[in-house]
């Protein structure tokens, strides 16, 4: 579009705003700082670098084979770049263990350090990004029988709980190393896909796994922990259901990972946010899009999404949470996929910042239910997409249209070549 006409819509949805109470430069302003965590796995489909012809495993699963999957970390470097470069604001990578810089031996995940980590932090100072971590206990011989941080063999525990200690202290490097506290999360996909006679001795042990985990105290990492409900294999039991890790979290004071791909499809991650921040700090989520399971399917504007941001804006809690994507689509162009995702998150906190709060508050407190579903109604279509565009023009940024030739091209430059 003209920058003219990006300008002249804009200044003509400013006045609007206006007249309902918002300013958009404010608004703009808050978005531009709102950092999303973009997770380097849709690059090449959660296959890391340890040992990619081992595949992936653990109840989760990437489908389709759209060429041009990364194959090295410099390729994932170079997705990653790319996939920045459309996206307006400072984000962060958030990487897996096992996409550590191995040099082309097998590091075992005992045995991983900060070293195999130094090219991504360089790359990270470089490119003006900060980063998060995971431990990865999947896809590995010792989670092939379903249980890592759970698992009645003390010794398969232990080695695990060495591997997060690991991950953890990685995470404290990078965070040091990057001036930014490193988000570090543990997702263990430990569960069984029939009934399970012992379901309390598997909690009890990643219990005190984790609490084993936590007695050493970082300071330029902060740690997180995700539920879910169920995974390809563990479809009767999970060990880290949303009960487990609440009340860990909880009691033990650490944050929660909530990903919208976790629970039933029809509860929604967003009604539990006002609840949780009553009683812990901060939360970390995982923006996916779920259909009919955890499918990890690419984000979009919809009205999960809408009401993800809507509840953590009209909460004014935006720096007591951090978001990251988690998705991996492996049948489209995944820049493609990061970009789409990335911008829709964009647009929903967009959305959200330029809802008229102050007046729906009077109309919900004086019990003018009537004038606040109208007004709600009446947001969906006042010109936040002329916000959008300027906030891309100003950010330099191509817009939409724009991204899908910019993405195509590289493509046919780069992808098809791979
Ligand atoms: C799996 C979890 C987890 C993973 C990543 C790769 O269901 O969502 O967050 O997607 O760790
Ligand atoms: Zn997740």
């Amino acid at each position: 579009m003209k920058e003219s006409l990006v300008k002249a819509a804009y200044e003509a949805a400013k006045e609007q705003y206006a007249a309902l109470g918002v300013d958009t430069e404010q608004v703009l302003n808050r978005l531009a700082g709102i950092s999303l965590s973009l997770h380097c796995w849709q690059t090449d489909d959660v296959l890391g670098f340890e040992n990619p012809e081992g595949g992936l495993s653990g109840g989760i699963a990437a489908t389709g084979n759209f060429p041009g999957r990364a194959r090295t970390i410099e390729e994932v470097k170079a997705d990653l770049s790319k996939a920045v470069s459309l996206l307006a604001g400072k984000h962060r990578v958030n990487l897996h263990a096992i996409y550590g810089d191995f040099d082309g031996k097998y590091v075992d995940r005992d045995q991983i350090e900060p070293a195999h980590f130094q090219s991504w932090i360089d790359w990270a100072k470089a490119s003006n990004l900060k980063l998060d971590f995971n431990c990865t206990l999947f896809s590995h011989s010792k989670s092939a029988d379903g249980f890592t941080l759970s698992h009645k063999d003390k010794a398969i525990r232990d080695f695990w709980i060495e591997h997060v200690d690991r991950c953890r202290r990685i995470s404290e490097h990078m965070g040091k190393e990057l001036g930014s506290d490193c988000i570090h999360n543990i997702w263990a996909p430990d569960g069984s896909k029939d009934i399970t006679v012992d379901r309390y001795a598997y909690r009890k042990n990643l219990r005190d796994s984790l609490d084993r985990i936590f007695e050493k105290n970082y300071t330029n990492m902060k740690d997180c922990i995700e539920c879910k409900l169920f995974g390809i294999g563990s479809e009767s039991y999970v060990v880290g259901s949303h009960e487990f890790y609440m009340g860990y979290g909880i009691s033990r004071k650490q944050m929660i990972t909530l990903d919208m791909g976790h629970f039933h499809p029809t509860e929604s991650v967003s009604d539990k946010i006002s609840s949780l921040l009553l009683f812990s700090d901060e939360l970390m989520f995982h923006v996916s899009r779920g259909i009919r399971w955890d499918s990890d399917h690419v984000v979009i504007v919809n009205d999960d999404l809408l009401n993800f941001a809507q509840e953590i804006v009209r909460m004014d809690v935006l720096n007591r949470v951090h978001v990251g994507l988690d998705y991996f689509d492996a049948s489209i162009n995944r820049i493609g996929a990061y970009v789409i995702g990335a911008r829709a998150a964009q647009k929903a906190f967009l959305f959200a910042l330029l809802e008229p709060l102050k007046k729906l508050r009077e109309y919900e407190d004086s019990g003018r239910w009537f004038e606040r579903l109208a007004l709600l109604e009446e947001c969906k279509i006042l010109p936040w997409t002329a916000v959008w565009d300027y906030f891309c023009l100003t950010s330099n940024v191509p817009s939409g249209l724009e991204c899908i030739e910019d993405i195509a091209k590289y493509e046919k430059d780069v992808l098809s070549k791979r």
